[in-house]
């Protein structure tokens, strides 16, 4: 299988900071499914890539000729972890208890639209438009049993959400000043918890790219 992922922003054959590729190498690499990893770079896509995903978005999947299915492409990282789960059941990432399943659903959308806001009469709403999705996060985690949103075992929400709060997290505090880590200390404990039992050098990538990567997108409305 092979699995095309964005480049590092400017560095085309270092592997970038794009969170649903990340859900998706995550998946992967917990489920222990043979692949190869492939790079686009999103400044200078190739035309094949443009030409088959009218979105042209990373990430997208390729299974080969000898799969019981048939060989196929597959985009969307929801549909390519939905794939994944169902031909690769073990270890199961289905969710534990169900109540997980809608939980910090929001935090990446509120974040997007706080880190592009170009009107400043708007920051301090979409600012606590976003600090209220964090605090309902800490709170759930904090009332939780167990290091993971479902409890004892990572399951495929941990495993979309972390990717998208570590964007949060890393972007609010370069470009808004803010130190969500330190002060939602529930969420801290669950992040620690995903960097030290689940990512992984085949998964990992540094702050500084997350960085690089919002930095043309900060104050500047983007559709997403
Ligand atoms: N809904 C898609 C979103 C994927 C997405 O937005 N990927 C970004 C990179 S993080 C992308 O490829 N953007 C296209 C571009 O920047 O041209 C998914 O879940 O896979």
């Amino acid at each position: 299988m092979e699995v095309y992922v964005k480049s590092r922003s400017g560095y085309p054959t270092v592997r970038g900071d794009c969170p649903f590729s990340h859900r998706v190498l995550l998946t992967i690499t917990l489920k222990k499914i043979p692949h190869q990893v492939k790079l686009i770079d999103l400044k200078n896509k190739p035309a094949w890539f443009v030409d088959a995903f009218p979105k042209a978005e990373v990430p997208v999947v390729h299974f080969p000729e000898g799969r019981k299915e048939g060989p196929e492409w597959v985009s969307g990282s929801d549909t390519i972890c939905d794939v994944l789960e169902k031909e690769y059941p073990e270890p199961s990432l289905r969710l534990a208890q169900g109540k997980e399943a809608e939980v910090g659903s929001k935090i990446f959308g509120s974040f997007v639209k706080f880190v592009t806001n170009a009107d400043p009469g708007k920051e301090a709403e979409l600012k606590d438009a976003l600090l209220a999705e964090i605090k309902s996060l800490d709170a759930y985690l904090r009332q939780n049993e167990g290091d993971y949103l479902g409890g004892a075992r990572v399951c495929s929400v941990d495993v979309a959400l972390y990717p998208k709060v570590k964007h949060v997290c890393v972007a609010a505090e370069h470009y808004k000043g803010l130190q969500l880590r330190k002060t939602f200390s529930a969420m801290d404990a669950w992040m620690k918890a995903f960097e030290e039992s689940v990512e992984t050098e085949d998964t990992y990538y540094p702050d500084e790219f997350i960085v690089e990567g919002w930095g043309p997108k900060v104050g500047l409305p983007v559709k997403l």
